[in-house]
């Protein structure tokens, strides 16, 4: 596979010293979108065709031959999808564009609020063809994402040349999805088609070049277009003469529609619809004009929240070019010789090579705790300025490309190498203004995946490839199950857990998955007694321990209590401890292999001992004898893990989620709602239910429903 640019994926170039355009000095000559949007919509594909209109690459690339710039990764190639966020940058009528393409896979969820944490605007892509498939689901999903990260937007109606491409119907579909959130979403382009229906071009309804938009005398649905456009326009408008003047029928000025269009994306009360038809090229200048005059400049990002490194209350950082140099790792990559390269977002001042910056960690990105552990000192070590670090040169990545730019100025984005320790999420500053970013939210990995190394030089080259991959997988949760020993990695589903399992085994680890083992205990069904005989006295030192105790079950959660009933001295006070060892040790090791015995009481009733020949050991191994035995003839209870787990789901999928969940052996505990058109279900579910619940669950309601777990104790295995 690996497309014709794979070798030359990490190429270093020089450019101008303003890197010909690529380090405006101004944050208004700039422009950062992300470019958002269900699967397949035509998102990597649309960079590129931008990247070759505005002649940043001589021509555009194509995602099945895996030589697009913005999914340069291999394991991008290898599933033809994105798989991280990619910034490719170019300049239109003098002003830098950064795009900052997302995967649209439902697993990278964390790489598209990274893509978004670096914009200050989106372009929502979807595909006209994909109105009919079920595309309102993920549309619904990443547009309130978008909404969430409070970025104005402009929808992209792709793939016009598609034969079942439906501008009407997929407009539809997202007015639908958009109702209620007071975003108006109107169209500003129009496409004009052959008579076979071939995409000739996509023109702007507010052309300084076409017709009047506010003349009488156009052809009908043109002027219908037009109509809508301009009638939003001064609906939004604040300017009330522009009102006054429609009514009384003078034409409007254009420039002041397109101030208009302007404010009321800023303000995100009005969403422009325009269309692109990639492999013809049409609509393509139309949408970076748009971005030039419709997107606001970075300096209009709301100011972040931010705190003090020692946790303490700091001011919300401003997108301020003259202020104190505030940045942020957005993401980190790696580069075809496996070095990282850091995606960095600065947000204030300027950033130059050579400089040494303060390394503000984000406690957010410290591991979660396993269950049950006290997750306050893990979150305190992650606080603080850590160190700091040098940076040396200053890139503008085109993809794997890398630009050297002699500075990046607050709004703009940019690749460092060589940060060392520095980790996704962690904030760079100067010495002047000491101050850590407030991070954003990570999607919770859910699906658990075990593996295993061959022998012990495999284990090593595991333990070395999850060390790098922490550093890159931000999502990723690496577990050492301490009841299962296994080596359990939680990926957010399927295709993260590919591109995990790729990367571990690019860095040279041979590893294999196996099934997830689940922790199971057991617990006796009834009282029983059992005999310990630990007697040897051929020959020198013998040895003698006879003990007899009694068990019983105790109610769930009791653990293994121990009562020492002992009279008369048959066996001397110097040696119960020695049995209660015993006993406690054949329990928790379990007398069915892996499964500790739990919620009983054990009681010492009787015993023999010998004056020389007892010991403590020789009655350890008669307790753990005794007890064996009696579990054995009172029988056992498997009992499995219990987990509470909280459903959010579309109103029109919970008749699905609960009926699924009733053939997990799940128990439906209550259901609430939560929000507007969506049920919050609360169930406990045995954990061998769950295992695959991610992705499972995703299936069946197309991506909609979302789950969180906790551990709640253990219960008698279900119909078991
Ligand atoms: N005919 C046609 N195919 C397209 C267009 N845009 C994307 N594709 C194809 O659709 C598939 C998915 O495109 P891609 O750009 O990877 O979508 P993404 O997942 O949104 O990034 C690829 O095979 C593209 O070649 C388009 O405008 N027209
Ligand atoms: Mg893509």
């Amino acid at each position: 596979m690996g497309g014709t640019k794979a070798g030359d994926s990490t190429r270093r170039a020089r450019g101008g010293r303003t890197g010909d355009g690529l380090a405006p000095d101004d944050p208004a000559a700039l422009r950062s979108v992300a470019i958002v949007g269900p699967m397949a919509a035509g998102k990597t594909t649309l960079v590129e065709e931008l990247l070759a209109c505005a002649g940043a690459i001589p021509r555009a690339g194509s995602v099945t031959a895996g030589t697009t710039v913005t999914d340069h990764d291999p394991d991008a190639r290898r599933q033809q999808r994105s798989v991280a966020p990619a910034v490719a940058s170019l300049t239109h009528r003098n002003m830098k564009i950064n795009l900052v393409d997302t995967p649209g896979c439902p697993d990278f969820l964390g790489e598209v609020r990274a893509g978004l944490r670096a914009a200050d605007a989106v372009l929502f892509v979807v595909g006209t063809a994909d109105a009919a498939d079920g595309a309102a689901a993920p549309t619904s999903a990443l547009l309130a994402e978008c909404r969430r990260a409070g970025l104005p937007a402009v929808l992209v109606l792709s793939r016009l040349d598609h034969q079942r491409a439906d501008e009407a119907a997929a407009l539809a579909t997202c007015r639908e999805v958009a109702a209620g959130s007071g975003e108006v979403l109107v169209p500003v382009t129009r496409t004009e088609r052959a008579a076979d229906g071939t995409v000739t071009a996509v023109r702007p309804l507010l052309d300084p070049e076409g017709p009047d938009p506010t003349a009488e005398d156009t052809a009908e649905d043109e002027d219908d277009l037009r109509r809508e456009l301009v009638e939003t326009l001064i609906e939004q408008s604040e300017d009330e003469a522009l009102l006054e003047s429609w009514i009384s029928g003078e034409p409007v000025s254009l420039a002041a529609l397109r101030t208009d269009l302007a404010t009321a994306v800023a303000r995100r009360s009005l969403v422009p619809v325009a269309g692109v038809c990639a492999p013809a090229g049409a609509g393509l200048e139309t949408l970076l004009d748009l971005v030039v005059d419709a997107v606001p400049p970075p300096t209009a990002h709301p100011p972040l929240p931010a705190h003090a490194p020692d946790g303490a209350g700091h001011d919300p950082v401003a997108p301020d070019p003259d202020g104190p140099l505030v940045a942020e790792v957005v993401h980190t990559g790696t580069d075809a010789q496996g070095s990282r390269v850091s995606l960095v977002r600065v947000f204030s001042g300027r950033l130059t090579p050579d400089t040494t910056l303060n390394v503000c960690a984000d406690p957010l990105r410290v591991p979660a705790p396993r269950d049950g552990e006290d997750p306050t000192g893990a979150a305190d070590a992650g606080h603080g300025a850590r160190e700091t670090v040098r940076v040396n040169r200053v890139y503008a990545p085109l993809g794997a490309t890398l630009r050297e730019v002699p500075w990046c100025v607050a709004g703009d984005v940019c690749a460092l190498t060589r940060l060392g320790a520095v980790a996704t999420g962690d904030t760079l500053c100067g010495a002047e203004d000491l101050v850590g970013l407030d991070g954003w939210e990570l999607p919770e990995a859910l699906l658990p995946v075990a593996v295993t190394a061959a022998d012990r030089s495999a284990q090593d080259a595991m333990a070395r490839g999850l060390a790098r991959l922490a550093a890159t997988e931000t999502t990723l949760r690496v577990e050492r199950n301490e009841d299962t020993h296994q080596i359990v990695l939680w990926c957010t589903g399927e295709a993260h857990a590919d591109v995990v399992l790729a990367r571990l085994r690019a860095a040279g680890a041979t590893v294999e998955v196996t099934d997830v083992a689940v922790p199971e205990r057991e617990t006796v069904a009834g009282p029983a007694s059992g005999l310990g005989r630990h007697v040897k006295q051929s020959g020198g030192h013998g040895q003698f321990a006879v003990c007899r105790i009694e068990i019983e079950p105790l109610p769930r959660g009791s653990g293994v209590e121990f009562v020492d009933r002992i009279v008369g001295g048959v066996i001397p006070r110097a040696y119960i401890p020695g049995v209660e060892k015993g006993v406690r040790a054949q329990l928790e090791a379990g007398v069915t292999p892996g499964r500790p015995v739990v919620d009983v009481r054990v009681t010492l009733v009787d015993g023999k001992a010998h004056s020389v020949d007892s010991s403590d050991q020789a009655f350890q191994t008669a307790g753990s004898l005794a007890v064996k035995e009696a579990v054995a003839a009172a029988g056992t209870i498997v009992m499995e893990r219990l987990y509470e787990v909280e459903v959010t789901v579309d109103d029109s999928q919970l008749g699905t989620v609960l009926g699924d969940l009733a053939s997990r052996h799940g128990r439906v505990v209550g259901t609430e709602p939560a929000g507007p058109g969506s049920t919050l279900v609360r169930a406990e579910v045995p954990e061998q239910a769950l295992l695959r619940y991610a992705v499972d669950l995703r299936s069946l309601t197309s991506g909609t429903a979302s789950f969180t777990r906790r551990f709640s104790r253990y219960e008698p295995v279900a119909g078991g």
